[in-house]
Order: structure tokens, then sequence, then C-alpha cells
């Protein structure tokens, strides 16, 4: 099982919400990390300071550890953990100025009662597939639908549409990965008074949409202005996403 986390300022941003997530993944596949969630906390932090970095990508993983071949995971009896702190190369900044170019992909997304999408584990396969079909599309990201054929979300990132004024967003049940950068777009736009909608929505919604954007750890949020070759809204980053964007960046430096 993996986290995803930025620094920013020498801060960690949402740290206790990450490691949450990670002892929810591990604890989602009878995995039990060798260390409590403060001691996780502790750890990660102090791999931040002894790398000298203060805007960091962290990436924590936890595997099963060393074993013999074969599938019984009780042949792994030591978990192994290991922090890395890098940098993660982001989209040109051009693309978070004028939007990017996405397309719907046909590999669907994982079936929750498969592997659960809300597991943020290693295997990414199912993603890759979707991503390299982005690829082939000339593009550098792709949309994927659940096994209903509703939107559940990109390949490293949440999705969310403006239409009205209102924002939109797949729910959890759609079979989507909980997203911590979703939750706190929800949280600004509820605190600006924008309606949130969790809802399902099918790619029609997506091309009829006035806004679109996409969130992540890594990503931050970058606004989306064509789908399948289709220009959503006016073709320009929207107002509300622009806004919600300029917050975000505001709390992860406060
Ligand atoms: N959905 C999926 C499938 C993800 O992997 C997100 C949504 C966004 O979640 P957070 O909590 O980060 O807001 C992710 C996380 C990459 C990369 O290289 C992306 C993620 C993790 C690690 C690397 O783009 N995505």
């Amino acid at each position: 099982m993996f986290e995803g986390i930025r620094s920013y300022n020498n801060k960690v941003f949402r740290l206790e919400r990450h490691v949450r997530r990670l002892f929810d993944s591990a604890n989602g596949i009878r995995l039990t990390i060798p260390m409590t969630p403060q001691e996780m906390a502790d750890a990660i932090v102090a791999t931040l300071r002894a790398n000298g970095m203060t805007d960091a990508y962290i990436r924590v993983v936890v595997t099963r550890g060393e074993g013999t071949l074969g599938l019984d995971p009780n042949r792994c009896p030591k978990p192994n953990v290991f922090i890395i702190t890098d940098k993660i190369p982001l989209y040109p900044q051009e693309l978070y100025e004028n939007g990017l170019d996405i397309i719907t992909a046909s590999t669907m997304r994982n079936h929750p009662n498969a592997l659960n999408p809300r597991l943020k584990s290693l295997n990414y396969l199912n993603n890759i597939l979707a991503k390299i079909e982005a690829i082939d599309a000339g593009v550098l990201e792709a949309v994927m639908l659940n096994h209903l054929g509703f939107v559940a979300e990109c390949t490293g990132d949440n999705i969310f549409t403006v239409r009205e004024g209102r924002l939109f967003t797949p729910p959890i049940a759609a079979g989507i990965l909980e997203g911590i950068t979703r939750d706190e777009i929800i949280d600004i736009a509820r605190g600006f008074n924008i309606p949130v909608r969790e809802e399902s929505l099918t790619r029609h919604d997506l091309y009829v949409a006035d806004e679109c954007f996409l969130t992540g750890t890594a990503a931050e949020v970058i606004p989306v202005v064509r789908i399948d070759k289709r220009t959503v809204g006016i073709g320009k980053p929207g107002p509300i996403t622009k806004r919600l964007a300029e917050e975000f960046h505001r709390r992860t430096r406060a």
C-alpha cells in the first residue's frame, strides 16, 4: 500500500489524513503496519528533515516484506516500510494556465468488489492501461468510467465539473479513491457557499459542463478544457475552478 503526500514550506499537508488512509488501506488487505500512526507520522517528518527538503513529494510504501513465492501472505511475516522524499514532475505550467486535454478511456476502473479503488495499493495496472490510452491518443490524462458506465476518476486524480454555479463530483460509491485533495476542494467550495453535489455523472455530463478540473496531491488542481476532442465550456479555465485553486494554494501554505 502507499501514500503520496506533499510538503509545502517545510510543513506536511494533511499528514494525519494521509496516515489514516494508509492504515485504512493496510487494514483493508489484512496487512498490519509494524508501527503506530503517530510513529509513522514522525518517521515521515524525520525523513523530510534528514533529506533537507522543504517542498517535497513524499512517497510512503508498506509492503508485506520478504517471503517465499506463492500467494499466501502469511509467508511474508515482517512488513517493510520505506519513505521517499523527492520531487514529482507536474504537468507543464502552461497547462495550469490554459487547461488540459483529456479522453475517456475504454479501460474501466476496477470493480469495487474486485479491488476497491479506495485501497491505495501499488497495483496500478488498471490505471496504467488507461494512461497508455491517453498517451496513444496524444493527451496526458484519461477519465475512467466505472462498471456501470458512470464517471469514476482519472488515472491519478479525482474529477469535478461545474454547471450553473454548482460543483459536481462522483460519489465514493462510484468506485474511486477518497482523494484528500478532493475533500479539501469540497470543503473550500462549501466555505464559499458553492453548492456541492456528489452524484453519478455520465460522459454527457462532462461534455455539457461549464467547467471541469482534476484534483490530486501530485497534480494539485488542474483545469480541463477538452474531453474526447469536445470543448468544455468556453475552452478556457473557468472562474470557479480558478477561485477554488487559488484558495487551495493558499491553504497549502497556511
Ligand atoms: N485517484 C487516484 C486513482 C489516485 O491515484 C487521486 C485520485 C488523488 O488523491 P489525493 O489524495 O492525492 O488527492 C490519486 C492519487 C502521479 C500520482 O504520479 C498520482 C497519485 C498518487 C501518486 C502519484 O500522478 N494519485
